[in-house]
């Protein structure tokens, strides 16, 4: 007989799906409430995080002692080791082995599409159509929490080398560079995924007007022909859109 909690965690998504408008197909307005759509939603998708293609699970008590967070990565699995189970205070890194919601298109960038980039999160969040841009579906995709800590707000690139700082897991951060130390540097996804997150900073940039300078638009550019959509992402992109009420035209247009 499965313990209680396997039995207790479908009714959960069940409810959540029925709370979420998932038939409405509303977009979710806000980040906060995407995180909610999310969590049902990605259960469908699949429940393995994005970066290192780790499955997830519920946490145990035990689990939430250890760490806050609802959903437990399964490193074993994919080979993902914590760079920093510790941190530098010499506390449990709380955002190693848990899942968080990512935006592919960071926040921070996110504002560049409102003329918000200098101001604050809240003065952001008070003008129409960020935080309908912040909570967007195509938007956001589960992560190691250590992963999306480390990458912070840093745009994708190519890094040198192949460090490995998680074990198996093939994304590297460098945090070399100019501008803001949560910005300097880049973060590397793995090949298989480069296109996904170009096709979504496109969509990012058009509907929301998300900036892309030249050299970054043509790196985006060179990492969607290198990787098309394949069928994975499409169906994917088919249960977010379903969700969200509309498409990214990037992975299902012509
Ligand atoms: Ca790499
Ligand atoms: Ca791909």
């Amino acid at each position: 007989m499965p313990k209680c909690r396997h039995i207790e965690m479908p009714l959960f998504i069940l409810v959540v799906l029925l709370m979420s408008g998932h038939a409405l197909a509303d977009p979710p307005g806000s980040f906060k409430n995407a995180k909610i759509a999310a969590l049902a939603l990605w259960w469908e998708i699949g429940p393995t995080s994005f970066y290192c293609r780790c499955p997830y699970r519920f946490a145990t008590t035990e689990e939430k002692q250890i760490r806050k967070g609802n959903l437990w990565v399964i490193g074993s699995v994919c080979g993902y080791e914590a760079k920093a189970l510790i941190t530098k205070k010499g506390k449990p890194n709380a955002r190693a082995m848990r899942i968080e919601w990512e935006h592919v298109v960071p926040a921070d960038w996110i504002a560049t599409g409102f003329g918000c980039q200098d101001q604050t999160r809240a003065e952001c969040r008070a003008i129409d159509g960020y935080e309908e841009a912040e909570g967007d579906l195509f938007n956001l995709v589960p992560s190691v929490g250590e992963l999306n800590g480390d990458r912070s707000a840093r745009l994708y690139g190519v890094v040198t080398g192949e460090e490995r700082a998680y074990g198996d897991c093939d994304f590297e951060v460098i945090a070399t560079g100019e501008g803001e130390p949560h910005i300097r540097g880049a973060a590397e996804p793995m090949p298989s995924i480069r296109g996904d997150v170009a096709r979504v900073w496109f969509y990012m940039s058009d509907k929301y007007g998300v900036q892309m300078n030249p050299e970054y638009r043509a790196l985006m550019e060179s990492w969607s022909a290198a990787d098309p959509s394949d069928e994975a992402e499409r169906r994917r992109h088919d249960l977010i859109a379903v969700e969200m009420g509309s498409e990214n035209l990037f992975v299902s247009g012509p």
